[in-house]
């Protein structure tokens, strides 16, 4: 909303601009960057899906490397069945902190984290977990999200993070299995991202400003 407000203003200067310069200066370039600039406003922090999928994974360790890789939490399937081989399992004798965290390759305003839980048992093992964002590849050390995983999880779990950086992490305090089937992303609809668009579409505007003055 606060974009296209944005838009409004701009579009409302840029009538000024043109009374100023002349109806020989509103050019189809400028009113093409005007479309275009409506288009980029229309779209100003709405969140979108930041896709994990086939992304680099790790893990504290692996209870089974044939069936329960740290991968297949970003496989694209969602199937909380252990036995359809699309979850991780870290190793039942790992005790302090077992832990998953994916490379999202660049940094991410991340909004939102959606964890899978295992279906076919033991849901409780999740409960607790902590996600983090951040940009630290020793990722216990990154910004925890907004909220931990409650103490009886679901199949599907939904944390609110608001964080930036190039890692998601989940971790289990304590000793204990970590599970995950699927971890899912979607970016920021906050001030951060929106601040930095804004930014890129002021700074575009000048330019174009600039060059249609020349
Ligand atoms: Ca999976």
């Amino acid at each position: 909303m606060r974009g296209l407000v944005i838009a409004y203003v701009v579009l409302f200067s840029a009538a000024i601009v043109n009374s100023v310069w002349g109806a020989g200066e509103a050019d189809k370039r400028f009113l093409a960057s005007i479309e275009h600039l409506i288009n980029i406003a229309a779209n100003l922090g709405t969140p979108s899906e930041i896709s994990l999928i086939g992304k680099p994974t790790s893990q504290s360790s692996t209870m089974d490397t044939h069936r329960s890789t740290s991968d297949h939490a970003v496989d694209g399937n969602t199937n909380g069945n252990f036995f359809s081989l699309s979850c991780t399992h870290t190793a039942p004798d790992n005790v302090g902190n077992p832990w998953w965290a994916v490379d999202m390759q660049q940094e991410e305003c991340v909004g939102l984290v959606v964890l899978y839980n295992r279906a076919d048992c033991c849901p409780e093992r999740l409960a607790g977990a902590i996600v983090r964002v951040g940009s630290n590849p020793e990722y216990g050390q990154n910004p925890a999200c907004m909220n931990r995983v409650p103490a009886s999880p679901d199949e599907r779990i939904e944390i609110a993070c608001d964080k930036s950086g190039q890692y998601i992490s989940v971790e289990l305090p304590g000793s204990g299995v970590l599970t995950l089937c699927e971890v899912e992303a979607t970016s920021c609809s906050g001030n951060d991202k929106r601040m930095s668009e804004e930014t890129l579409l002021l700074n575009w505007l000048k330019r174009e400003l600039e060059t249609d003055n020349e």
